[in-house]
């Protein structure tokens, strides 16, 4: 045994515990350490049967995926090692599961002879999730356990099973309702008393799917699994677990498997495995910081972005009242959760009864004295500094004394709005992305005086409500808009210079992103941005400069998907942009009034100077420490942005691409587009180091 896998015996049971935490991954010694246990137990004559588990908070979570991105020695026993001396064991090995038994963790499950696991227990082979497939034989035995009906999207998906789930498919013999040791010992001896046979999964077979099924299926992820490799070469593996002898199967298994292995998309994805994680770890804000306890929250206007995050606290269970200045606003407000609701109801994924015990923990307000002694309140307000200070002012009067106060600005200056408040240490931002109840991330804003204490709770606060927070200082548009203003001037100036609006879309759509800039300005509303130009101009008594092609588009009173045009014309009812040959003509208007030679421009160039534009954006947010660390930037745009997350994000791709290169090319586009394109020093210190961001 090794000092990662335990083996003692307990009543004629030899029980082998793994002990790596935090998730008893199977990194180098573990696989050893358990063939050095099955053996022990073989060897003894005492021992009847045996009991496999995790010691902690789980089962085996699978591989460790950091030997992926940095190898071990070679010659370590591998997880097939393992299986094998499970399959040449004489006593039977039954797993025992609670917590987790993910990818190899639970190939390792299904190449013993049972499975038994605790009611709260999950199963998965999520491995699809960072870019690969189950490769500890895993597509060859879960569609003999469950059907290759079954199984095959339960890879494809990655999702985790319940234990009665788990039961129902066969995945587990038997739930443990109490104690996991005694209850597994006791299976075990069950077994061993009726003399079981040693079930070994390999030597059945999978009943053939309805001839269409493999095609169907197929056709059925394609929106999905657009641009990904992985759920293409998992339907593959479960082809050869219906045509093919196991072991030819897992021969088939293996080769898929280098294939994802060795793919750009699996570094990008493990990198964003990692990078999910590394978010929450704050320098200066340890982990022991201590947390303010959140027991209730207010959300403070109850617009599309209030009573969006209104909805995050309420699916999490905490209670939220919802303030409105007027009772028509708040009605509507509350009119539009409840059609969230609805919705989610009337596609199945959501019960009447959970819509209508969300619904309860609203409590509706037009009075601030309601949200006095809620512990966090959320300001969900118009975005003027102006009004945001007004609120934050009666905030500071009514709130108690140890509550948060948020403020859902998407770029303002939140020292500013906490310089009205005497509580500065207590204001933080908390940028939602719309639509607030569905996008994952949430862009946590420190202020200057922003306490530790604040930070800490409001980062776990974002966990709670099963968003992705990301820490970032202040300044104009924080992270994710302030890059994505230079991204966009990317695609206007493009547009001026020759491109069309669906040529650059189309180009950014195939580079892996959910939707171009100006399907996406089509959706978000152009008129947004066009009153906010228009009341800086009129606030700053300047003319207005000559309208933009955005502005003229608006003035046509085309403000996107909802007035059925804007860079694209709509179909009634329909989110399907069209090309309209009437942007057209306005684009080489615009253009030939101003002497603008168009020129054909490629799609490479168009994501190119997209992407980099990003990048150059990134790297100046890093000098100015606006971001903690370039996985960050990262996990921003595949979680706020449509950014693929096989790529990871800008900055991964950055380093892919190799810093050098990019650096030279910025330097181009500067002689060639002007200031612009000044490169970030930061940039330049890294290409000439021949580093990437991921080496600060
Ligand atoms: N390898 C290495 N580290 C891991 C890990 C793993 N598989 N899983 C988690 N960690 C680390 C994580 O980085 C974090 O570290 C800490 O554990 C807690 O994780 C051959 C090829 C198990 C559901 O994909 O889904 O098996 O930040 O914050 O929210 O076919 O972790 O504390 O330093 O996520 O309670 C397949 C991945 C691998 C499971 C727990 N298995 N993990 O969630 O904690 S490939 C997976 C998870 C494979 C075989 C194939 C989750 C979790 P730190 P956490 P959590």
């Amino acid at each position: 045994m090794t000092d990662l896998v335990n083996f003692e015996i307990m009543d004629s049971i030899g029980v082998i515990t793994v002990n790596n935490p935090p998730v008893n991954a199977l990194s180098v010694g573990v696989p050893q350490g358990i063939i050095d246990s099955v053996q022990a137990g073989t060897s003894d004559p005492s021992v009847k049967a045996m009991v496999l588990m995790g010691g902690g908070r789980s089962f085996i979570a699978g591989a460790d995926i950091n030997e992926f991105l940095t190898p071990p020695p070679a010659g370590s026993a591998s997880l097939d090692d393992m299986i094998s001396s499970f399959e040449t064991s004489t006593k039977p090995i039954i797993a025992a599961i609670h917590g987790n038994a993910l990818g190899g963790g639970l190939e390792t499950a299904l190449a013993c002879h049972y499975r038994c696991g605790t009611a709260d227990s999950l199963y998965g082979l999520p491995e699809v999730l960072i870019g690969i497939l189950p490769g500890g034989q895993g597509t060859q035995r879960l569609p003999r356990v469950c059907g290759v009906e079954k199984a095959l999207p339960l890879m494809v998906s990655g999702e985790f099973v319940p234990a009665p789930k788990a039961l129902t498919l066969g995945i587990i013999d038997h739930v443990v309702e109490n104690n996991l040791v005694e209850g597994a010992v006791a299976f075990a001896k069950q077994i061993s008393a009726e003399n079981r046979p040693l079930r070994k999964i390999r030597e059945e077979s999978v009943a053939p799917p309805a001839a269409d099924f493999f095609d169907n299926f197929e056709k059925s992820i394609g929106k999905r699994a657009r641009g990904y490799l992985a759920p293409y070469k998992i339907i593959e593996c479960a082809k050869a677990s219906v045509e093919l002898p196991f072991d030819k199967g897992v021969e088939r298994e293996k080769e898929l498997f280098q294939d994802c292995l060795k793919s750009d998309q699996a570094k990008g994805l493990m990198n964003l495995f990692f990078a999910e994680r590394a978010c929450t770890k704050i320098p200066d804000v340890p982990r022991e910081t201590p947390t303010k306890k959140i027991e209730t929250a207010s959300v403070l206007g109850a617009g599309t972005m209030g009573g969006g995050i209104a909805m995050n606290f309420i699916n999490a269970g905490i209670p939220v009242t919802l303030l409105e200045a007027n009772q028509e606003a708040l009605d509507k407000g509350l009119e539009i959760i409840r059609k969230n609701y609805a919705n989610t109801v009337k596609k199945g994924r959501l019960t009447q009864s959970d819509m209508d015990q969300r619904l309860g923990l609203i409590t509706p307000t037009l009075s601030y004295e309601d949200i006095a002694d809620t512990d966090i309140v959320v300001e969900a307000v118009f975005e003027e500094m102006e009004i945001k200070k007004e609120v934050f002012r009666k905030l500071d009067k009514v709130m108690k004394d140890d509550a948060i106060l948020a403020t859902n600005t998407s770029t303002l200056d939140v020292d500013e709005i906490a310089s009205v408040t005497g509580r500065p240490e207590a204001v933080i931002g908390t940028h939602f992305f719309s639509p607030a109840n569905v996008m994952k991330l949430l862009e946590i804003v420190r202020g200057a005086k922003t306490s530790k204490e604040v930070i800490a709770t409001t980062m776990k606060l974002g966990k709670t409500i099963k968003k992705v927070p990301v820490l970032v200082g202040v300044c104009d548009g924080f992270v994710g808009n302030r890059m994505l203003a230079r991204y966009s001037k990317q695609a206007n100036l493009m547009i001026l210079e020759g491109a069309l609006p669906q040529e650059v879309d189309q180009a950014l759509f195939d580079f892996g992103l959910a939707m171009g800039p100006f399907a996406m300005g089509d959706l978000a509303g152009l008129d947004v941005g066009w009153r906010i130009r228009k009341r800086r101009a009129e606030e700053n008594g300047a003319f207005q400069d000559e309208a933009g092609l955005d502005d003229q588009i608006c003035e046509m009173g085309r403000f996107g998907q909802k007035t059925s045009a804007g860079w694209y014309r709509y179909d009634p009812g329909s989110r399907v942009p069209i090309p309209d040959p009437k942007i057209e003509e306005l684009i080489k208007k615009y253009c030939e009034e101003r002497q603008i030679q168009r020129r054909p421009i490629e799609k490479e160039e168009i994501v190119e100077r997209c992407m980099y534009a990003l990048v150059n954006e990134g790297a100046k947010i890093l000098e100015e420490g606006i971001a903690l660390r370039a996985s960050d930037i990262d996990v921003i745009y595949a979680n706020g942005y449509g950014f693929p997350r096989y790529r990871a994000g800008p900055m991964l791709y950055a380093d892919m691409v190799g810093l050098d290169k990019v650096y030279k090319t910025i330097c181009s586009y500067h002689e060639r587009f002007g200031e612009v394109w000044e490169p970030a020093r930061l940039l330049k210190k890294l290409a000439e180091e021949g580093k990437s961001f991921s080496d600060i």
